[in-house]
């Protein structure tokens, strides 16, 4: 065996002597620290929602929602357990609101969005005004405004009666807000917030191509819209579907905005839903952002590769799967479907480091 070169022992040494000064040798980081393009350390996951409904359900036995206050089963990255996360910026879970229950009135930094997954005669209060929820609604709930979630069907012990169980996807930035140490969060003095607008208020205020004369942005940055409705969703993707170009990467896909900006609806993320039409075998891209699927309606495929890995997820509906940023997918679907997807987009391009690839 050959002695250490001297040069090697020069270098451990000076680590060795500027470790309790908390300083380490850039020279031997560098690389990682600048990669020559993202390697995320999340994977891409799938979650059959076959898998995960009976043990939604067995939360519904065993908590219930006033005092989880959220009952909700995190969807974790596999590569980030432990982390509540489902990509580095993104967290994602499924929550649970039974016939009769309600989820108390908080506000946070942190923006959220629901995207309905199944059930309905559930509702969301924010800032004083109540959306029902129906499947494939996507409904927004604004950085720093109450929110409450409750169930308004008879309680599920009248067998009598036809109250369901309420699941929505969750996806809010508490990874982002976490990394900026900027989450703040203060619990209501009543469970219920009053209401003081009629339902759909918002929605004729700001959906219809139209908007208040004197109004201001009543959320800042965020969509005053809280719900988007899914026949207004479907109709559109159907539409285009029949009467225009499908694009080879995407099928039909479509952003939902923020109708005083042109934005995306959250300064933080963004949304979409497309429609895959029946025989579809998509092209693949990457892009930087990260970005979550609920799948709505109709079975598919998704083929994923990075990092030298590649991942074969069959969907159905009421599934949910992530890709991580710079992994390359295509999408295929032989009877057609309808999916959903929200990603960190809008901070990428407000940073000016968004990337896509079409290949
Ligand atoms: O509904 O306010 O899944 O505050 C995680 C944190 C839902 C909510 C989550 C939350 C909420």
């Amino acid at each position: 065996m050959n002695a250490p070169h001297p040069t090697a022992l020069l270098r451990e040494q000076l680590y060795r002597d500027i470790d309790p000064l908390n300083l380490t040798p850039l020279w031997e980081v560098l690389h990682a620290l600048v990669p020559q393009q993202p390697t995320s350390p999340c994977v891409p996951g799938l979650w059959k929602y076959e898998e995960v409904r009976p043990f939604l359900m067995r939360a519904g036995e065993a908590i219930t929602a006033e005092e989880a206050v959220r009952r909700v089963l995190i969807l974790e990255n596999p590569a980030l357990r432990g982390q509540s996360a489902i990509t580095q910026s993104l967290y994602a879970g499924l929550q649970l609101i039974l016939p009769g229950e309600i989820a108390p009135s908080h506000r946070h930094t942190q923006s959220a969005l629901r995207f309905i997954v199944e059930g309905s005669g559930a509702y969301t209060a924010v800032d004083g005004e109540r959306t029902s929820m129906r499947p494939g609604d996507f409904i927004i709930t604004p950085s720093w405004t109450w929110h409450d979630h409750g169930h308004e069907g008879p309680a599920m012990s009248d067998a009598s009666t036809s109250g369901e169980p309420v699941v929505w996807l969750d996806g809010l930035d508490i990874p982002m807000i976490r990394f900026l140490d900027a989450g703040f969060a203060e619990n209501n003095t009543s469970k219920s917030q009053t209401v003081s607008r009629a339902e759909g208020t918002s929605y004729a205020r700001y959906g219809h191509n139209m908007a208040p004369v004197r109004h201001d942005a009543p959320f800042g940055g965020t969509s005053p819209i809280f719900s988007y409705p899914y026949e207004r969703s479907r109709e559109a993707l159907e539409r285009l579907e029949r009467d225009a170009p499908v694009d080879a990467w995407d099928g039909v896909k479509l952003r939902y905005l923020n109708p005083l900006t042109g934005g995306s609806p959250m300064p933080t993320m963004a949304t979409f839903m497309q429609k895959l039409p029946a025989g579809f075998d998509g092209k693949g891209w990457r892009q930087t952002d990260g970005a979550v699927y609920s799948v709505v309606e109709g079975q598919g495929r998704a083929v994923i590769e990075g990092g030298g890995r590649s991942w074969t997820f069959e969907f159905a509906p009421r599934d949910h799967f992530v890709v991580p940023s710079w992994h390359t997918t295509r999408l295929s679907s032989e009877n057609g479907c309808v999916l959903f997807s929200f990603s960190d987009r809008p901070v990428h391009q407000a940073l000016g480091i968004h990337h896509e690839e079409r290949l």
